[in-house]
């Protein structure tokens, strides 16, 4: 699951174990109550600082009271490990902020 340039099955994706995410037509979504307008902004600074520091970028929606993301590789056209490394470091954010 090394390799940036490849696209994972579905199978390896539900292997990574991650809690927060669900895999919806070939991208990663996940939602995060912040409860306040506040931390989900702070929350979505983060994850923008993260996202800049990979080169890979999430889509990010801030609704009151939650911040959405979705997750998905572009130059493969689906999910893989940056996807999950990604993934992982958002919910580790998420659980602070929460
Ligand atoms: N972000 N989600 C996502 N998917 C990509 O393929 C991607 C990206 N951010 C930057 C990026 N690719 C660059 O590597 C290229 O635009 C050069």
């Amino acid at each position: 699951m090394s390799d940036p340039k490849q696209k994972l099955t579905a199978e390896e994706v539900r292997k990574a174990g991650l809690d927060d995410w669900r895999q919806v037509l070939g991208t990663l979504q996940a939602r995060f109550d912040t409860r306040d307008f506040a931390t989900g902004l702070a929350l979505v600074d983060r994850i923008g600082a993260a996202a800049e520091e990979m080169d890979h970028h999430p889509d990010i929606t801030l609704t009151y009271p939650m911040v959405k993301v979705t997750l998905s590789s572009h130059d493969v056209g689906g999910i893989t490990s940056r996807d999950i490394e990604l993934g992982r470091q958002i919910s580790a954010f998420a659980a602070e902020a929460g």
